[in-house]
């Protein structure tokens, strides 16, 4: 949250902002505002693992207005000639901004992953089992060696492209019933209440939990020191 706030306790010191924002430390190698700049680093991270050989697999989140973007399409037909642990996941809220994916994506995902030659995984992204045993799939894949996979997760675009978005590209009571039948959230603990003896209370109890915590972590970051100006040079490059 601080990073998002520009701030320099977050974990780019506040130099990465929203859309730049990346930890090294968990493997993330970093968001990028270049549409379709995603597929391309994975292929060098899913290279790197390769030749290091240590099991890593490396994974890249791109809408479905970048799968138009020749870099994605570069990407996974580089990522299919060198063989790599690569696992491309397309999250397809049926829109890019204010364009359909309807009207501006020819042919199928399953065709264009077909093309390069590679499976093609599908799940509901509102089915966090569903999205749980796709990974697992796709991940082991990967991993085994056999070469990069595509996992096609349908989504629901909840609120706009940006905050503030007008929105006049579709019909109010098309997301009211998208967030009536797609909230991921609430249909994780209708599966869990079906087959558990978890109560009602245990989960407000972590919703409110989340939300104190969600809080917290906004009220630290508004008060949280800007980067200064002495600051400018530093993390900029890598040292060896
Ligand atoms: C190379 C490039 N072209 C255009 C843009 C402007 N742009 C920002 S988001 C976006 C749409 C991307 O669509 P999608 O990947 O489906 O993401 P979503 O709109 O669903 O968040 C475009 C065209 C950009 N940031 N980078
Ligand atoms: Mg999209």
């Amino acid at each position: 949250m601080a990073e998002i706030y520009g701030k320099k306790t977050g974990v780019c010191e506040g130099k990465g902002g929203s859309m730049h924002i990346a930890d090294l430390s968990l493997g993330m190698l970093g968001a990028n505002g270049i549409v379709g700049g995603g597929p391309p680093l994975i292929c060098g991270a899913a290279l790197s693992h390769k030749l290091l050989k240590d099991g890593g697999v490396a994974v890249a989140f791109y809408g479905d207005g970048a799968s138009n973007e020749g870099t994605t399409l570069e990407s996974l037909n580089l990522a299919t000639v060198w063989s790599l642990p690569a696992v491309f996941v397309l999250e397809d809220n049926c829109y890019g901004e204010a364009t359909a994916s309807s009207y501006a994506c020819a042919g199928s995902q399953r065709a264009r992953a077909e093309g390069f030659g590679m499976p093609y995984i599908e799940c509901d992204g509102s089915d966090f089992f569903a999205v749980h045993q796709a990974a697992e799939e796709a991940i082991a894949h990967a991993r085994s060696g056999k070469g990069p996979v595509m996992m096609h997760v349908h989504l629901a675009r909840w609120y706009g492209h940006f905050e503030g978005d007008a929105a006049s590209y579709r019909r109010s009571e098309d997301v009211t019933r998208l967030r009536a039948e797609k909230d991921c959230l609430r249909n994780f603990r209708e599966q869990v209440s079906t087959v558990s003896t978890i109560e009602a209370s245990a989960f407000d109890a972590i919703d409110s939990a989340v939300r104190e915590e969600i809080d917290r972590a906004v009220s630290k970051a508004k008060s949280d020191p800007v980067p200064q100006a002495a600051d400018l040079h530093e993390n900029v490059y890598v040292t060896y």
